[in-house]
């Protein structure tokens, strides 16, 4: 036995905990480790204390799962991401070690609350939506399987941009994670790759080197993530850029002190801050930098691990799959035919095929101004020699496919998309609506020449997070009913069914959802000046705020709704608080204008005596992963309306049907997959189908003649137009009406009138509160399915053909 094994084996965190032993650990962290006393100790040196209490737990388990991975010369998945949106890890390691209970009493013991402690910890917004989110969903996922795993990105100083309002309208401040301290890095000096950038290509002897220009460092940060019940911890390895010289003494001693380290500003800008767009580009030199970065440093760093442990490169696809979440990382194609034909001298047709085998791609939206495109000037400029190779690929693919219509090269620019597909063994969408559109549209051409290739995942959520950790409250109710083998196994949620018509349960499911609302309601009263009465119904819409996904659709309604009231205010209304929440893109124009005007429709209802108590509108800014912990678990109803055909799954649906929130949505997406597990007659369903969406574009007018057939439409139109909501200035929100009155392509006017007659519907059912719960809780118990550990296996089963190495692997080791 070697030293480091000897010691790494003497290191035994696995003894049990009690609060005793716990609170001692914090104790001596807080000593030893912050350098503080409980006497002098702020909140933050607390958590920190806390963090390294529970981190302490987490690195025995994380060493034994790369041992058994080495041990067993597993297959290891690398996901790339551009984006992993973990939020707060804290709770989510002390409720999958199963430390709840003990570090609750070792932190009252202490005279702290553990809730208190855990928010303060920063909600590390490394993501733009559910791209991002469903990424770090799946690390989780992947280390409850016990498949090895990685996951690859880059470690952003500054995430997504923190969001407040001035004057209902958007302002962005920078977001700043890394200034507070957390306990969850690793720093890896040692994993360091030196990535070009520019340069030449030289031709000697066949062969092709590459002389970059300019090189940057890009050095490793490790963050265990560990699974249910501590059982195996993945690693989420984050890349930061910095420069190969760190200071030019020379510049500085000829008194240019800002030139002196200019290189290192340059650098450092690759890893500074995540791209805050949400489906646009504007085919920045940094993006596709960023995207070279990360996708050449995770590739080198999997290539050294493969070669330490193998020296046989056709083992490779059978020791490693890449999988590229969106085409970000589709640079991985090139790169890996670049390292393993260039640099290894395989021959260029095997080094594409090993190359593809290796690699997969997942597809999250159909949107064409969504799909990358970078101009062949930039490539050759940034990346001449991967130009080359994808020149070469194209040719390959062309001479095997005669008859093809699709090129990697269209109109001056490199097709993201396509070059992803080419270099991929199998091409997933992310919802079978999605799967299939896919297979229609944007892909028609590649799918038609590998009909093999593309597959459906339908995405998942993590119930851990999402319903263990979120709804503690929930979760307790349905483990007393059907034991815990749910948080692992979520379709056992099927056994709740029969306790849909058990009063007693019933009652129980409507405490616990009332007991959410009222916390939600008591934070919005103080941390945001809101008042909202729990006996409402919650009606929420939280995501990207975006044309497609209609926030302006649940605004119309909501100023229909107010007119209506104001109408006839003694009529039978049931009481309800819309609750809106999200960022939009800094330069998306027309979003920011959809805030400000739900901000304004706010300020207007929400003053309004006539309509007090019955309807109230809510906007909590700096929407994130946190904040969805807290409004979910409230919800009552939970707003998909997206139009048909462009949300590629949504994964907040998931997370509201589980959390027994009833949905009113659109045929689009997951929603489809949901209505169909949860029952039609547990969904309302309105809106018009994704193939309806595109006949009606052709309808000459469709705008028009739908706002001419409801005057509740036109009314609540004018009233923006005439100032209503902008103290009688009339051209404040002329942007909307006016699309809204003509081009409409989202199809707001032409689906507004089945979306008033499903709410009202939604109106009457919540009226019949029992019933209603009944219908929550059929929900719950038909939501199994959305597990991201289902997901993850059909990802393993079909895609990677891993298998799991973990259950029980650090017990047993
Ligand atoms: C989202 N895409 C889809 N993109 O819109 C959503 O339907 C799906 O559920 C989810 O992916 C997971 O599959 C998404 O979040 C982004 O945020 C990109 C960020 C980078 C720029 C382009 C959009």
């Amino acid at each position: 036995m070697t030293l480091a094994a000897v010691q790494l084996d003497t290191v035994t965190s696995t003894e049990p905990v009690t609060a005793q032993s716990f609170r001692t650990d914090v104790l001596r962290h807080l000593k030893y480790t912050l350098g503080t006393d409980p006497g002098h100790a702020q909140l933050t040196d607390w958590r920190m204390a806390l963090a390294h209490t529970v981190r302490d737990r987490i690195v025995d388990p994380w060493f034994a799962s790369t041992r058994a991975t080495y041990a067993g010369q597993a297959k290891r998945v690398y996901y790339l991401s551009m984006e992993f949106l973990i939020g707060r890890l804290l709770e989510d390691a002390i409720v999958n070690l199963g430390l709840m209970d003990v570090a609750d009493v070792a932190m009252a013991d202490l005279g702290l609350s553990l809730a208190d402690v855990v928010v303060d910890e920063p909600d590390a917004a490394l993501g733009n939506g559910g791209l991002g989110r469903l990424a770090a969903c799946f690390l989780e996922s992947l280390s409850t399987i016990g498949c090895p795993a990685m996951g690859y990105g880059i470690r952003y100083e500054h995430g997504l941009f923190k969001q407040s309002f001035d004057r209902g309208r958007q302002v962005e401040a920078p977001e700043d994670w890394l200034q507070r301290p957390h306990a969850w890095e690793f720093e890896r000096p040692e994993a360091a790759f030196q990535i070009g950038f520019g340069g030449t290509v030289a031709e000697a002897g066949g062969r092709s080197t590459w002389s970059p220009a300019e090189a940057v460092i890009a050095e490793a940060f490790d963050t265990p993530i560990i699974g249910w019940k501590g059982r195996w911890a993945n690693t989420l390895r984050l890349w930061s850029a910095r420069p190969m010289n760190l200071f030019d003494l020379d510049r500085f001693n000829r008194g240019e002190y800002a030139g002196a380290a200019a290189d290192e500003a340059a650098a450092r800008t690759i890893s500074r801050v995540l791209y805050p767009d949400d489906t646009t580009h504007d085919g920045k030199r940094l993006r596709l930098k960023q995207e070279y970065f990360f996708t050449a440093a995770s590739l080198r760093d999997a290539l050294r691990r493969f070669d330490s442990e193998y020296d046989d490169l056709s083992l490779l696809p059978h020791k490693v799959a890449f999988q590229l979440n969106d085409t970000h990382p589709a640079i991985a194609g090139p790169e890996l035919v670049r390292l393993l034909h260039d640099d290894r001298g395989m021959p260029l047709d095997d080094a594409i095929a090993t190359a593809r085998a290796c690699l997969s791609y997942t597809n999250h939206t159909l949107l064409p101004e969504a799909l990358e495109r970078w101009s062949e000037g930039l490539m050759n400029d940034l990346l001449p020699r991967h130009m080359q190779l994808i020149e070469r690929i194209d040719a390959v693919h062309a001479a095997a496919h005669p008859s093809r219509n699709v090129t990697l090269r269209g109109g001056g620019d490199v097709l993201m998309g396509p070059l992803a597909f080419t270099m991929a063994h199998k091409v997933n969408g992310v919802s079978a609506l999605h799967t299939d559109l896919m297979k229609e549209t944007v892909f028609a051409d590649l799918h038609r020449l590998h009909p093999e290739r593309i597959v459906n995942q339908t995405n998942g959520v993590t119930p851990r997070r999402w319903l263990l950790s979120a709804n503690p409250r929930l979760s307790t109710l349905i483990t007393d009913a059907i034991g815990d083998g749910w948080i692992d196994d979520l379709e056992q949620l099927a056994r709740l069914e029969p306790m849909a018509d058990d009063a007693g349960f019933r009652a129980a499911y409507a405490d616990a959802k009332h007991e959410k609302k009222a916390e939600l309601a008591g934070f919005m009263a103080t941390a945001r000046g809101v008042e909202m009465d729990p006996a409402a119904m919650f009606d929420v819409q939280i995501k990207r705020i975006h044309e497609y996904k209609r926030q302006h659709l649940n605004i119309l309604e909501t100023i229909a709704l107010w007119q209506a009231i104001r109408d006839d205010p003694h009529a039978t209304w049931t009481p309800r608080v819309k609750i809106f929440s999200g960022k939009a893109a800094p330069g998306y124009f027309f979003a920011k204008q959809i805030i400000h005007l739900i901000n304004s429709v706010a300020r207007v209802v929400n003053a309004d005596p006539v309509t007090a108590g019955l309807l109230t509108v809510a906007y909590p800014a700096n929407y994130n992963v946190s904040l969805a912990e807290r409004l979910i678990p409230a919800a009552d109803l939970s707003e998909q309306v997206s139009t048909a055909g462009k949300e590629a799954s949504g994964t907040g649906n998931m997370k509201f049907a589980l959390n027994g929130a009833l949905t009113v949505g659109t045929l689009d997406g997951a929603n489809v997959e949901i209505r169909e597990r949860v029952g039609a007659e547990n969904f309302f369903l309105f809106g018009m189908t994704a193939d309806e969406v595109v006949a009606r574009r052709d309808v000459p007018g469709h705008a028009g003649k739908a706002i001419e057939a409801d005057p509740r439409l036109a009314r609540a139109l004018q009233a923006i137009d005439e100032g209503t909501f902008s103290d009688g200035d009339q051209g404040v929100f002329s942007d909307i009406t006016r699309n809204i009155r003509g081009t409409d392509h989202f199809l707001v006017a032409s689906d507004f009138t089945d979306y008033w007659r499903a709410q009202r519907e939604i109106d009457a059912a919540y009226r019949d509160r029992d019933a209603w719960t009944r219908m929550a809780v059929l929900n719950t118990a038909r939501s199994g399915w959305f597990s991201s550990d289902r997901t993850i296996r059909g990802y393993m089963a079909d895609i990677w053909h891993a298998v799991p190495v973990g259950r029980g692997a650090h017990r047993d080791a």
